[in-house]
C-alpha cells in the first residue's frame, strides 16, 4: 500500500470521506449569481474516478456536451494531485484550454487562495467569475439535469433523471448505496486495519446482493424507470 493511500484513512483505520467545499448552484434564475448560460461552465473529471463518472453521464445523456466544456485530468494521481497532460502523453486526456493549469490543486486555490482540503474532481467551474461553483457530484448531476433545459433539445429537456414523483423512491436508494456501496468500496479499499476493513467490507457484500435481489423482478432501481439512482450505483458496479 502505498503512502499516499495510507494517508487517506484516520488514525483508527476508517477512510472517512471529507464533505465538499464548494455548494453553490447553476440557476435557470437569469439574475442569480450562478446563471445558467451556455458556454460559461465547464466541467473537470477524471476518467477513472466514479464520482467524476456520473457528472460525464448526466452531461452526455442530457446533451449538454456542447453547452458544457470539459477538461480530462491524466490517469495518473500523483504526490501533487490529479495533473492535466496532454493528450499525447496520456490518451484519453484532455488539458485545461480554460485556465491553462497544469494541476486540479491550482483550481482550488484560485478559488479560495486558503482552501485546506483534498483536491477532488468533479470540479464544476465558472468561467465569467472565475471560481469553483460546486465539486459535489450529487449536485452537479441535478443541476445538469434541469438547469440548462433551455440550451438543449426538446428531446434532451424532456429527460428527467429525478422526477418529481420517483424523488423519495431514488432517495431511499441512493442513501444506503451510497453509505454502501459507492462510499462502501472506499471504506473497506482505503481501510488501514484490518478491524477498519472488517467494519465495512461485509456491508458492501450485503448491499449487493439486496440490489441483486431487486433487480430480478426490475431493470431499475426506483419506479422500473432509468433514474440517477442508476447512475449513482452503475458507475460504482461497473468498477
Ligand atoms: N464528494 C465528492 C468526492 C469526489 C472524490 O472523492 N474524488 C476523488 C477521485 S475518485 C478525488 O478526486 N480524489 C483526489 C484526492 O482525494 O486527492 C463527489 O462525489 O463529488
Amino acid at each position: 500500500m502505498s503512502n499516499n493511500i495510507l494517508k487517506w484513512a484516520s488514525k483508527d483505520g476508517e477512510f472517512r470521506r471529507q464533505t465538499s467545499t464548494f455548494r453553490d448552484f447553476v440557476s435557470t434564475d437569469p439574475k442569480a449569481t450562478f446563471a445558467a448560460e451556455p458556454n460559461r461552465y465547464h466541467l473537470y473529471v477524471s476518467w477513472a474516478c466514479p464520482w467524476a463518472h456520473r457528472t460525464i453521464i448526466v452531461r452526455a445523456l442530457k446533451g449538454l456536451d456542447s453547452v458544457i466544456g470539459l477538461s480530462v485530468v491524466d490517469y495518473l494521481l500523483g504526490d501533487k494531485g490529479w495533473k492535466f497532460s496532454s493528450e499525447k502523453e496520456c490518451p484519453g486526456a484532455i488539458p485545461d484550454t480554460v485556465n491553462n493549469k497544469q494541476y486540479i490543486r491550482e483550481l482550488y486555490f484560485q478559488a479560495n487562495p486558503n482552501y485546506e482540503g483534498r483536491f477532488t474532481v468533479p470540479v464544476l467551474w465558472d468561467k465569467k467569475l472565475n471560481t469553483i461553483v460546486n465539486n459535489e457530484s450529487s449536485e452537479i448531476i441535478r443541476m445538469f439535469n434541469t438547469a440548462f433545459n433551455d440550451f438543449i433539445p426538446e428531446d434532451k429537456r424532456a429527460i428527467n433523471f429525478y422526477p418529481e414523483a420517483l424523488q423519495k423512491e431514488i432517495d431511499d436508494w441512493n442513501t444506503p448505496i451510497y453509505d454502501n456501496v459507492n462510499n462502501g468500496v472506499y471504506k473497506s479499499g482505503f481501510a488501514s486495519t484490518q478491524q477498519a476493513y472488517e467494519n465495512n467490507v461485509f456491508n458492501v457484500f450485503v448491499w449487493l446482493d439486496k440490489i441483486e435481489e431487486h433487480l430480478k423482478n426490475a431493470d431499475y432501481l426506483a419506479g422500473n424507470t432509468f433514474t440517477e439512482a442508476d447512475i449513482r450505483l452503475w458507475t460504482t458496479v461497473i468498477r
